[in-house]
């Protein structure tokens, strides 16, 4: 039998117990279409609600002989386990592990010496298909593009990669039948009031921004026709109702033309999507907006990273921190709620740096932000740059994940941590003190904005001294 999986269990996750805006992992759901299209009898078990005993015995009691799993930079511990577990119980030495998803591309040689017998580099479905088919027909596999695994003698051979696929609508739409997905529905509900569904539009991202890891589909280009995508859309809101779509797309608005065609067919079979995306600022302008509005966007995400164009160019982000702002300001006049992103921490950022983006967070004023400390993912060319300087090599790498490795910054890590607590605090501070809140809680958050820029002055004093 063939058990489709991932490692990642909501139970164990503490940050995420505090957000509760679950989604299950995509990619695996697409395989399993791809085999219901072809008839591979599979299962997929869906570890976010459950837990490592409860999955270890499901194993134990299904002996599945392919074991599939979706690997991501934090779910990759998991999966070790996982692997480790096969390993351990003799009723499961026949099993087949197959390891696909992100952190693949760059991890090949650890996933395979811990004991995964083949990976799926890049695009799954049919590359998955076809070893899966070779192996039920014992059939040979070694030609397989796309697959990686240990040759006999122990050395690791790498195929040449898939030809991409050129028609997304081919694919069929993701197996979402196959999990329980109305348990995500509810998690949603539950915490917010609201539910959401991911769907994905496009594959790959033509920039190529530093940090970002583009291990799956590389610098590609490929989306689905607007009229497939309201096709999935129609078939979602049929069969679970959910309130919003979060398309799950890096570059929602890449393309004006997809856009406008999407719109205008929105609006023509008169659907109603309630839907957030992520896209650039250099890809927005008024009309852009508009149309964003049009086809039902409550909220968009426009990334920037930094306030500091210098830290924006040595991200290699290609876009202006004045158009970021003018369209953050867009979006919002439109009456379009407006996220960013944050990172702090990028190699080089000085303090006046945060500041500047401090500054930028004031004036562009977003509904929402995340903020981050900056780690390197491998395969990244942020990665190559601080791999020297960093403790990459020296963290035990089965144990610990991408987020864990520091490199040598302006300051100290603990530096990062309290900038995000000031930059944090300060602009709720600033929201709050001007939309006339509360004065109580602005005040409070002010309070705290001092305590972190102490802490801050204090690991400034601490580099110095230890350099
Ligand atoms: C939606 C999303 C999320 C959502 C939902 C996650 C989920 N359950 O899917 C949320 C917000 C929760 C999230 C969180 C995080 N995410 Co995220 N996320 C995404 C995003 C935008 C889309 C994922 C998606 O659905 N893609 C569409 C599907 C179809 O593509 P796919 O998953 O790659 O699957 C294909 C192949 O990989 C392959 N495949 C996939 N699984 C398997 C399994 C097998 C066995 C095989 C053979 C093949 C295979 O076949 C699939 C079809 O072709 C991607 C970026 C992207 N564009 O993909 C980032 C991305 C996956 N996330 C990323 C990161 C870093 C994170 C976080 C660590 C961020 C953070 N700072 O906390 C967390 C980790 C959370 C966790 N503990 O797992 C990175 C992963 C990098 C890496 N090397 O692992 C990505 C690639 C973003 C980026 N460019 O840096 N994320
Ligand atoms: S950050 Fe966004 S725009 Fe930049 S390479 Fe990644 S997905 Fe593309």
């Amino acid at each position: 039998m063939i058990v489709l999986t991932h490692g990642y269990f909501l139970q164990d996750d503490e940050r995420e117990k505090t957000i509760m805006k679950p989604y299950p992992p995509l990619g695996i759901l697409y395989l399993s279409a791809f085999l219901d299209a072809h008839m591979l009898a599979h299962e997929v078990f869906d570890t976010t609600f459950s837990s490592r005993d409860i999955f270890e015995n499901y194993l134990l009691e299904k002996q599945p002989t392919i074991l599939a799993i979706y690997v991501n930079l934090m779910t990759k511990v998991n999966v070790v386990k996982t692997i480790q577990f096969i390993q351990s119980q003799p009723s499961l030495q026949h099993t087949k592990i197959i390891l696909g998803g992100p952190d693949v591309r760059y991890n090949k040689e650890q996933l395979l010496n811990r004991g995964a017998h083949f990976l799926v580099v890049g695009e799954g479905e049919e590359t998955f298909y076809e070893l899966v088919n070779a192996l039920y027909q014992q059939q040979d596999y070694l030609a397989i593009p796309g697959i990686s695994f240990k040759n006999t003698d122990g050395t690791i051979i790498i195929n040449p990669e898939r030809t991409l696929r050129k028609n997304l609508d081919e694919l069929p739409f993701p197996n979402r039948q196959k999990i329980n997905l109305e348990a995500y529905l509810q998690t949603w509900k539950k915490h917010h009031g609201f539910s959401s569904v991911t769907v994905s539009t496009m594959r790959g991202c033509p920039y190529s921004c530093h940090w970002c890891s583009r291990g799956v589909y590389g610098k590609s280009y490929r989306r689905r026709s607007p009229q497939n995508v309201i096709d999935e859309i129609k078939f979602i809101q049929q069969q679970y109702k959910p309130d919003n779509i979060w398309f799950v797309d890096d570059v929602f608005t890449v393309s004006h033309k997809w856009l406008e065609e999407f719109t205008q067919l929105v609006e023509l079979q008169n659907i109603k999507v309630n839907y957030e995306c992520i896209t650039r600022a250099d890809r927005l302008n008024e009309d852009v907006i508009q149309l964003l509005k049009q086809s039902g966007c409550f909220r968009v995400w426009i990334g920037a990273e930094s306030g500091s164009q210098k830290i924006i160019d040595l991200m290699d982000r290609r876009v202006d921190v004045m158009v970021v702002q003018r369209m953050i300001n867009a979006a919002q006049k439109a009456g379009i709620q407006a996220g960013t992103f944050i990172m702090l921490g990028y190699p080089s950022e000085t303090e006046d740096d945060i500041k500047a983006t401090l500054q930028h967070l004031k004036k562009s004023n977003p509904h929402w932000f995340t903020i981050t400390v900056t780690y390197p993912i491998r395969g990244t060319e942020l990665f190559e740059e601080v791999e020297a300087v960093s403790n990459a090599n020296d963290i035990n790498w089965a144990e610990n994940t991408d987020r864990d490795i520091d490199f040598k910054r302006t300051y100290n890590k603990r530096y990062y941590h309290f900038a995000v607590k000031w930059i944090v605090h300060e602009m709720a501070f600033f929201q709050r003190k001007q939309k006339q809140l509360n004065y109580i809680t602005a005040a409070k958050a002010k309070l705290q904005a001092i305590t972190a820029r102490a802490g801050m002055m204090l690991e400034k004093r601490r580099t110095l001294l230890a350099s």
